[in-house]
């Protein structure tokens, strides 16, 4: 077998895989037994035009292997894409954890992560209105220590017993499987509207945050109270924060619907792309610190997994950087077959009783066996720590390991009492110390009743247009339901949130906001408890607004890896493109010739270049900016052909900046943005820095109620 060189910077983990990686390239085509093979198009047969025969030993395998290549997908996070990388701590926290990783600012420790989507399939389009997985593996010196979180700070439910119901409800209803990725039908808008715990992950599902730019532009969140334990012994609680470089940045509803047409794999290319340029994406790692005496300090229960800090009540603390710098060098065995576990821990990083992730601790584990079929998961080159692993546990599937000796028990003699524990001063992890005294008891504390406050700090942090997407939002989703009852009882929910956005919706979807509903909200409580006792609390006000919530105040500084179209054909001025080509080259975005065909087009210098994407093969939706550079016939051309016009229309009403130079001014004049001229983000003739500015802002949102009114 001849083994992959990688050319990359190695990792501990990267030459870890690299033991059981080969090259296709120069490879000898052999049997799984190591026989050479002359040929691989034609069975065995019993004469030219006759049967084929059992005895085909190279059929039989072949194709047996191929009837079993396909694995369950994941239950729930099926689609998604994986990348490696590394951590680096900027300054150590023994104060607050005896983590390795957190203590040693030299370390780079390797990690993997995956994003994905939650509700569709395998195959389903990357731009659903969904949360997104954000899972992260850090191959440490102490043990793998899994990151498994979301794009959002909260979850829907509160306790691991409501999972099923919560996904069966998302899910394609099940008697005709539809819809797929989407979750504007009535089984998930029933869950909803009887659950109103959910509501706090849901109006961030309503938001931008459900529909990101890119992997790349998304913040993570360890969701969960964690704890962190120092080399005292002495816990804090935190909650992980992932920030990226770039800043948060979404695409609109109906370029995400748009998108999902015209490039299905928009976020796994984005990311892929991204890291093969060499243009890695990067987060930084935040922790809030919560010292373990100010637990009951807050107007919410730290353990409940539905709500979380406010920035500006306990600031987020930035300790280190993750940098994405490798894809993977195949999907299914490294992408499909890594096994996220939150349960997976370090000596300094220790869990609390929040129910919903004691609830995971026990499903991760459970669900790899169906979905990896045995074990020794563990042993898959992907899941396998960068420390050595060794223990009683044997057999079992798939064994890969060849552990000698003649004990598999602790304690031994015959083995000289190996493999030996570890002393707590040599690392070994013990569980944190926590007094408990309490009943056996199947309830829901009465702290995690308060379902209305964070969802109206949310509404009431974002700006004008990021509310005006919430509300376009549930009008959609809910005017896809069907049933008026379920309709009616989330706008009654919402009310709750706040009344101007229950009434918009309303009016959205031709209804009243009902006074009253007949039936109180379910509460999560069992079948002999008195419902009307058990109501959510009412809406407390805390905090007035959270900026850290809303997008408008994210990171605008950059237009590294950003898109933009250049659209032209043969003629078109090379002075001017040479003007924006400083955005790719000092400013790290990426320009693409887009012409009416493709092969290259020649520019009035008589210069050849190569066209990067036919008008026919691409679409506006899938870039950030437009350029249209002068040259008399080139605007004569792309004036002849109307996906241009079209192409700067959607670009116009997705609020994009869009810059033209000399005789473009005639082409903007077939478009919206020609009737706008005094927009900030439509440019005549501007230098490339103006053009710049305006990427940066990633949209104009000023145009928003122009734009809505483009028929593109
Ligand atoms: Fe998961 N979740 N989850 N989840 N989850 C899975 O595990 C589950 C929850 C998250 O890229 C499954 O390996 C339960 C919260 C991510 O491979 C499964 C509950 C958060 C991924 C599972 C939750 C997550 C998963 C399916 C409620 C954010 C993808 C395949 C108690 C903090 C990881 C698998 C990847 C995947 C169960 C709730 C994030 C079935 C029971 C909260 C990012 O085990």
């Amino acid at each position: 077998m001849k083994k992959k060189t990688n050319t990359n910077e190695q990792s501990k983990k990267i030459e870890d895989l690299q033991k059981d990686t080969w090259e296709v390239k120069g490879a000898t085509m052999k049997t799984n037994q190591g026989l050479k093979i002359n040929d691989t198009n034609n069975s065995l047969k019993a004469g030219e035009r006759g049967a084929t025969l059992l005895e085909d030993f190279l059929l039989r395998e072949k194709i047996t292997h191929f009837d079993h290549e396909r694995i369950p997908e994941r239950i729930v996070h099926a689609r998604g894409s994986g990348a490696h990388g590394y951590f680096e701590l900027y300054e150590p926290i023994p104060e607050y954890t005896k983590a390795g990783i957190f203590n040693d600012t030299k370390r780079k420790t390797p990690v993997f992560v995956r994003f994905s989507t939650v509700a569709g399939s395998k195959g389903s389009p990357d731009l659903a209105r969904d949360v997104r997985g954000f899972a992260t593996k850090f191959y440490t010196e102490e043990g793998t220590w899994d990151l498994v979180g979301n794009n959002m700070p909260i979850f829907f439910i509160q306790d691991a017993m409501k999972f099923p119901d919560l996904i069966h409800s998302v899910k394609p209803e099940p008697n005709n499987e539809i819809p797929q990725a989407a979750s504007a039908h009535d089984t998930f808008y029933d869950f909803v509207s009887h659950t109103t715990e959910t509501l706090h992950n849901h109006i961030w599902v309503m938001s931008d945050r459900a529909i990101p730019r890119s992997y790349r532009m998304m913040e993570g969140f360890g969701i969960h109270t964690f704890r962190f334990i120092n080399d005292k012994g002495e816990s804090h609680f935190v909650k992980f924060h992932w920030k990226p470089l770039l800043g948060v940045h979404s695409v609109t509803w109906d370029e995400a619907v748009k998108i999902n047409g015209a490039d299905s794999d928009f976020h796994r290319r984005d990311l892929w792309e991204a890291i093969e340029a060499g243009q890695y994406p990067e987060w930084e790692l935040g922790v809030q610190i919560v010292p373990q005496k100010d637990e009951h300090k807050y107007d919410f229960d730290l353990l409940d997994p539905t709500k979380l800090i406010p920035e500006e009540m306990v600031p987020v603390k930035i300790i280190g950087k993750m940098t994405l710098n490798k894809n993977p060098d195949n999907f299914f065995a490294e992408t499909e077959q890594v096994a996220f576990l939150p349960g997976h821990i370090v000596p300094g990083i220790d869990f609390t009783n929040d129910p919903l992730l004691q609830g995971r601790l026990f499903s991760y584990r459970d669900t790899q066996l169906s979905r990896l079929g045995s074990p020794n998961f563990h042993q898959i080159p992907i899941n396998r720590p960068v420390v050595d692993n060794h223990n009683n546990q044997r057999d079992g599937h798939m064994q890969m390991e060849i552990p000698n000796g003649q004990t598999a028990y602790f304690p031994n003699m015959l083995s000289g009492g190996c493999p030996h524990l570890s002393k707590m001063a040599e690392g070994a992890f013990t569980s944190y110390e926590e007094r408990i005294d309490a009943r056996k008891i199947r309830t829901r504390s009465e702290s995690f009743s308060d379902h209305f406050s964070q969802p109206a700090l949310f509404y009431r942090s974002l700006s004008k247009w990021e509310q005006q997407h919430v509300a376009d939002a549930y009008t959609f989703e809910l005017g896809k339901c069907k049933q008026e009852a379920i309709k009616e009882r989330m706008l009654w929910i919402i009310k709750q949130i706040d009344s101007d956005l229950a009434s918009q919706v309303a009016k959205g979807l031709g209804l009243k906001v009902p006074k009253n509903i007949e039936k109180p909200i379910n509460q999560a409580i069992g079948a002999d408890a008195d419902v009307k006792k058990h109501q959510p609390g009412t809406k407390k006000n805390y905090l007035d607004e959270s900026p850290a919530l809303s997008q408008a105040k994210t990171k605008f500084d950059s237009i590294a890896t950003r898109q933009i179209a250049v659209l032209a054909a043969d003629g078109f001025s090379m002075a001017n493109l040479k003007k924006m080509q400083s955005l790719a080259e000092k400013d790290g975005a990426v320009l693409k010739i887009i012409a009416p065909m493709g092969g290259s087009i020649k520019c009035d210098k008589n210069m050849e270049h190569t066209v990067d994407a036919s008008i026919m093969t691409t679409e506006s939706v899938l870039f950030d900016a437009v350029y249209i550079p002068g040259g008399k016939k080139s605007i004569q051309t792309l004036r002849e052909n109307a996906k241009f016009t079209k192409f700067v229309n959607e670009a116009f009403k997705h609020c994009k900046a869009i810059a033209v130079d000399n005789e473009g001014e005639d082409f903007l004049k077939d478009t919206y943005a020609g009737k706008h001229t005094d927009d900030k983000a439509v440019l005549i003739n501007a230098d490339a820095k103006a053009f710049k500015d305006a990427i940066k802002k990633h949209r104009n949102w000023d145009r928003m109620d122009i734009a809505d009114k483009i028929p593109a």
